[in-house]
């Protein structure tokens, strides 16, 4: 670290002898692992599984609070839903409907089409995409409850076709969230069930007397819900193991510091452990970001949050230049990617590993979070390195169509019989064989 090093924020220069050494701190983030966790909810998944709606209500009366008999309490219809759409006021109402078809109309394009071609021999070679059959949608509870995910996750499902889409939302204390409903409503979500947490996850995954099994289980938790997740993976889809937000912002200097400051905070605020990187090979601006850092910061609402997000895991680099800022984009592989620079274009084809990348200094990521149209849900950690943002193809998936005329048989038998015998597959050569017409 250098001697510039402040009490909010680190300064680091990749020219310091242990910048890499110190990256890797900051960068490292353990995932789930916690084997106290994993036993609890090992218990529960059991629970519900043998017993379900039983296990479920009893389960969440103790952890949200709660003193419901049967699981009918804990349900939700569409048309309590379409009242809380109708009850908000008109300005949330129409932000959220706006978000809505931006988010929609962005997920559209991205519908894969099935495909069929012919080898010269007259076989009919393809892949039909189907949707899945019912997804279950997780939304967390208390602070963490945004109806914008419930937009970024249902959406999509809803473009891809899914025929059912569940929703599971905790109400500790019994605290409905109306905006979570009208984004739920808006989005075409099918059932609410105000329970969360693993035993959440179990009702979907295994289906119980109320709740329907579903096929995927997508959407953000906290420890419990992410080890629950991971637990039924197999059973059913999942999504991802999402870890805390990150946001790396690239400038060249010539952004406003305030603009970049706030753009650092609207991450941070997200969570202590939630992480903000500004690069730039303008060291002068770091200082002015730095400045405006300060002056900002007790500004915000969430001041305490975005503090220790920043003192634990943010950091302003200095850098030599704009290849050595590519190097660090594909290194960190960050989950939102900010290019605050004049020509954006000309950094794409250098950037490989980036969840979404927000192009110019008026593309502020919190536009993203909302209502540009692409997803939100994108891979954290340094897992933008393999996956993508969430969209409509991971609500569907692909069977692969043959359909063989009688010369493609033929042809495809000699070839298959030679494999076959080769593995001592005798029944699979022989019935490749039947099908040779000399
Ligand atoms: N930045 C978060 C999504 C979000 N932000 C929801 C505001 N509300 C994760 O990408
Ligand atoms: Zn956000």
């Amino acid at each position: 670290m250098s001697d510039k090093s402040t009490a909010t924020v680190a300064r680091l220069s990749t020219t310091d002898a242990a910048f890499h050494q110190h990256l890797d701190v900051l960068l490292d983030w353990e995932g789930v692992s916690d084997k106290a966790v994993q036993a609890r909810v090992e218990e529960i998944l059991v629970d519900v599984k043998q017993r379900g709606d039983r296990a479920v209500v009893e389960a969440t009366n103790r952890f949200d609070r709660l003193s419901v008999e049967q699981m009918d309490q804990l349900r939700l219809s569409p048309e309590q839903l379409k009242h809380a759409f109708d009850g908000l006021p008109a300005e949330q109402r129409d932000a959220l409907a706006a978000a809505a078809e931006r988010i929609k109309r962005y997920h559209e394009r991205q519908k894969p089409s099935s495909w069929q071609y012919e080898e010269a021999d007259g076989t009919v070679l393809g892949q039909k995409v189907t949707p899945l059959d019912r997804a279950g949608i997780y939304v967390p509870g208390g602070k963490a409850s945004y109806p914008s995910s419930v937009l970024m996750n249902a959406i999509p499902a809803h473009v891809a076709g899914v025929r059912e889409i569940v929703m599971v939302v905790p109400t500790p204390d019994g605290v409905l969230n109306d905006l979570v409903l009208a984004a739920a409503h808006l989005a075409g979500v099918d059932y609410v069930f105000t329970i969360g947490g693993a035993q959440a996850i179990a009702a979907l995954a295994y289906g119980t007397e109320s709740v329907p099994r579903v096929d995927k289980i997508v959407g953000p938790g906290n420890i419990y819900v992410a080890t629950a997740k991971r637990a039924v993976f197999g059973q059913v889809g999942i999504d991802m193991i999402a870890g805390p937000s990150e946001i790396m912002v690239v400038s060249d200097g010539q952004t406003d510091p305030d603009w970049l400051a706030m753009d650092l905070f609207s991450q941070a605020e997200h969570d202590e452990d939630a992480q903000a990187i500004l690069v730039s090979w303008d060291a002068a601006h770091l200082d002015a970001v730095e400045a405006s850092i300060e002056r900002l910061l007790p500004t915000l609402e969430r001041e305490k949050i975005a503090r220790a997000s920043l003192q634990r895991r943010g950091a302003l680099i200095l850098c030599q230049d704009q290849a050595e800022a590519v190097e660090m984009i594909n290194r960190v592989a960050p989950e939102h990617l900010e290019l605050s620079v004049e020509a954006p274009d000309q950094w794409l084809d250098g950037i490989r590993h980036a969840g979404a990348i927000f192009m110019g200094r008026h593309t502020s990521e919190a536009l993203g979070d909302y209502c540009a149209g692409p997803n939100h849900v994108l891979p954290t950690s340094g897992t933008a390195r393999f996956s993508s943002p969430l969209g409509v193809y991971d609500f569907q998936k692909r069977s692969s169509i043959i359909h063989c005329s009688p010369q493609g048989a033929s042809d495809l038998g000699k070839v298959a019989s030679v494999l076959a015998r080769g593995e001592s597959l005798t029944a699979h050569a022989r019935s490749a064989e039947y099908r040779i017409n000399d």
